[in-house]
């Protein structure tokens, strides 16, 4: 995507129907996808985005989604008052044309929300209490969302978490091997390759028939939960890949940041444990909401999860370093490389623990 320059935003910005007169826009949060911006008016702040459109080839599909999920997640909590709405759901801003996004002369896409004022997100997690609230939140959330038909919803990002489709990528950028860098990457590969089978139970389930599509959020980082001063949860946020999935993917993407002592891209693999408590504290959170419309052998596909998405995420930032990082925003030349070994680390953490996860996770059920 193009570069941007201030005037381009704020003129894209104007386009929107805020309210109060714009005060200053700044760089905003840590994602690898969007350019997104705090607009401060005199009156409120806002959440500026220009959406990847390399990313998001349809962008019409993807706020359509939004807005359908938001629509129905304020309709859940009506009952609490118009405020409570606001502050524990996002809120799209319309531009002045009634449209939820804008397309500018250059052709990029931007959209408005209201950015919830107190709020407060973690890349690592620190308490036990801050797990819980997160399993709560994305429990909540699926479960809201759970007798919302999964058709209303387009496949936005088609295979999203498919590890055949990923695997075939990894081997696609292998073979084409664009920016040379295929033989440096040799003992990870070989350990990749040595899990891939396994690595292929929730695809299998599903395909079998035993594990139903849901509505999920898909993308379950642990800084896409906002919490209040107490930490108590507040909202989830990022819903643009939202989509039909299955619980397991959410479980284990959430539990691949939660668990994890470090941050996903910690260059000292040394650094990289695993919290068990943390694990704990996020299934109980997690059942809290979701036991009430979780199938057994969806509980059982949890744990598989677990293992499965960090896996993917090492596949998916092993494939960007080899075809020249092309997806992934990068703050240095190694740093999918260094993602990539630090999601490995993770894993590998996770196969000495297997039995006390395992046992947890059949303990929380039960709490
Ligand atoms: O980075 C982004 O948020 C990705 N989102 C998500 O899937 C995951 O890879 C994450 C890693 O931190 C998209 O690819 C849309």
């Amino acid at each position: 995507m193009s570069e941007l320059n201030n005037n381009n935003i704020l003129s894209a910005a104007s386009h929107f129907d805020i309210e109060g007169d714009i005060m200053y826009i700044e760089r905003f949060g840590s994602g690898h996808i969007n350019d997104t911006y705090r607009v401060k008016t005199a009156v409120r702040s806002y959440l500026f985005q220009r959406i990847n459109d390399q990313v998001f080839t349809d962008v019409a599909g993807l706020m359509e989604n939004t807005r359908v999920v938001l629509h129905h997640l304020k309709q859940k909590l009506a009952h609490l008052g118009r405020e409570k709405v606001e502050k524990s759901t996002l809120t799209l801003i319309p531009t002045d044309e009634g449209k939820w996004y804008y397309q500018d002369e250059s052709d990029c896409f931007w959209r408005m929300l209201i950015l919830l004022e107190g709020t407060k997100s973690y890349d690592i997690v620190e308490t036990e209490a801050q797990a819980y609230a997160g399993g709560k939140a994305f429990g909540e959330f699926q479960k809201q969302l759970s007798d919302l038909e999964p058709g209303k919803l387009v496949e936005i990002l088609p295979n999203f978490h498919n590890i055949d489709f990923r695997m075939g990528n990894l081997r696609n950028a292998i073979k084409d091997n664009v920016a040379g860098r295929v033989e440096e990457v040799q003992d990870i590969l070989h350990y990749i390759l040595q899990r891939e089978e396994r690595m292929r139970t929730i695809l299998w389930m599903g395909n079998n028939g035993d594990l139903p599509l849901r509505i999920t959020h898909n993308d379950t980082k642990f800084n896409n939960v906002l919490l209040d001063e107490h930490d108590r949860v507040q909202c989830v946020i990022d819903l643009d890949t939202v989509m039909p999935g299955y619980v397991a993917y959410d479980f284990g993407d959430a539990i691949r940041t939660i668990i994890n002592s470090a941050a996903e891209d910690e260059p000292d693999t040394s650094k990289i444990i695993l919290n068990i408590p943390l694990f704990r504290a996020y299934a109980q959170g997690y059942m809290s909401e979701a036991s009430v419309f979780l199938t057994e052998k969806e509980m059982t596909s949890l744990l598989h999860g677990v293992f499965l998405l960090p896996f993917m995420q090492a596949v998916r930032f092993l494939t960007d370093y080899l075809n020249g990082d092309t997806y992934y925003k990068i703050h240095y030349p190694t740093h999918n490389l260094v993602r990539t070994r630090a999601q490995l680390k993770l894993v590998q953490e996770m196969e000495l623990y297997q039995e006390e996860l395992t046992t947890i996770l059949e303990e929380s059920v039960h709490v």
